[in-house]
């Protein structure tokens, strides 16, 4: 069974960390959602043997939660800058985006809780077949909804 931490610096955090978690549910995917800062860098040291294949860190503000979890562990990292602040994210974006060259944190959108949930799986699924096969139906069945869409739009501003 696959594993993915959800680490947050708050539960101010958790209404976007919940987006994330709900994706990797539908995957089948086993979460554990950690607010622990203060634990952070023996969480991230033994996330590989706690059997993680990925961790997702959401921070704002000065968000430092995605780099110092990156430092310590050579599992894939993938930060959420949250908003909410006063600087709507930008703070965070630029935390979390620009670490050091040897460290490397992927950074999704600010709030972007969903897609890190969705790289995740992504990077688990090279070696997972089945998890391939279900990003494989998904995109399908997005590109159906978008399909359905565009033809709404054509037909309601149609001459
Ligand atoms: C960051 O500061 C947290 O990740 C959160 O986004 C922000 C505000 O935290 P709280 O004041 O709500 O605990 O460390």
């Amino acid at each position: 069974m696959r594993k993915v931490a959800v680490i947050m610096g708050s539960t101010s955090d958790l209404p976007v960390a919940e987006k994330a978690i709900q994706v990797l549910k539908e995957y089948e995917i086993e979460t554990e959602a950690h607010r622990c800062p203060n634990e952070a860098r023996e969480f991230a040291s033994s996330a590989r043997e706690s059997g993680f294949s990925c961790i997702i860190a959401l921070a704002g503000m000065a968000a430092h939660l995605a780099g110092a979890m990156a430092a310590n562990t050579t599992l894939p990292v993938i930060g959420v800058p949250c908003s909410g602040a006063k600087l709507d994210g930008m703070d965070a974006l630029l935390s979390t985006v620009q670490m050091p060259s040897g460290i490397p944190v992927a950074t999704v959108a600010i709030d972007g809780a969903k897609n890190a949930a969705i790289l995740a799986i992504q990077i688990m699924a090279v070696a997972d077949a089945g998890l391939a096969e279900k990003l494989r139906a998904a995109r399908d069945e997005g590109t159906a909804a978008v399909l359905k869409a565009d033809k709404e739009v054509r037909e309601r501003y149609k001459n």
